[in-house]
């Protein structure tokens, strides 16, 4: 999980999202997140068709699958994971609904709650947000790479990638600070090529 892409219809403006997607992954894009929320995005029926066609891509390119909070969807779709937050259920609740092979992220803002979530079994953690984001309207505070260095401090080993405001600009000094790797909505999203945006990203790795 190096180039970690999370993206929804919401984040296309206007471009077909499984065309984006396939250009990510061939540029470098190691792990995708389906993540349908905010202003406009589609729900049901809609949802479930865009989930299948996006799976479909990652299938092709044999990289995860993984939904972000909407557990009955990543059963639905045989995801392959869940990303969930703190609002949402534990890991380990969440675990006993999709199955023991499921890849099982949860967001992470203190070392308390990294703890508790690698306790519940997560497999690994989103950090952030690092920078400031303009993709989540309800985000924290950012906090740099504080945390990232606090965990590792910490002798935290799970697997963490850092999210919020990553470009390709800043990702090393990310992974310098102990992830492993980065996650980006509009670093590739909204970039002129999502291709030249995810090799710029994964070279830092
Ligand atoms: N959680 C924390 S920041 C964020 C999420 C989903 C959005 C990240 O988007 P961007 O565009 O990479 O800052
Ligand atoms: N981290 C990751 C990896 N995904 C998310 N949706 C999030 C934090 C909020
Ligand atoms: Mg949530």
């Amino acid at each position: 999980m190096q180039v970690y892409l999370i993206m929804g219809s919401v984040n296309c403006a206007g471009k077909d999202p499984a065309a984006l997607l396939r250009d990510a992954i061939e540029g470098g894009v190691t792990c995708f997140q389906f993540r349908e929320k905010g202003a406009g995005a589609l729900t049901g029926g809609a949802k479930l068709a865009l989930a299948k066609t996006l799976q479909a891509v990652c299938q092709e390119h044999a990289i995860p699958f993984i939904v972000n909070d909407d557990v009955d969807l990543a059963i639905a779709a045989r995801a392959d994971g869940i990303h969930v937050g703190q609002d949402d259920e534990s890991a380990a609740a969440i675990r006993a609904l999709i199955g023991p092979s499921a890849i099982v992220g949860v967001s992470a803002h203190t070392v308390e709650e990294a703890r508790q979530a690698i306790a519940d079994g997560a497999d690994y953690l989103g950090i952030g947000p690092i920078y400031p984001t303009g993709s989540k309207d309800d985000a924290k505070a950012p906090q740099d790479t504080r945390l990232l260095l606090e965990l590792r401090a910490a002798g935290i080993t799970a697997p963490l990638v850092g999210i919020g405001g990553i470009t390709p600009d800043n990702a090393a000094a990310v992974i310098a600070a102990g992830a492993d790797g980065v996650s980006v909505i509009s670093a590739i999203t909204h970039a002129p090529s999502a291709r030249e945006a995810a090799q710029r990203l994964r070279v830092n790795r």
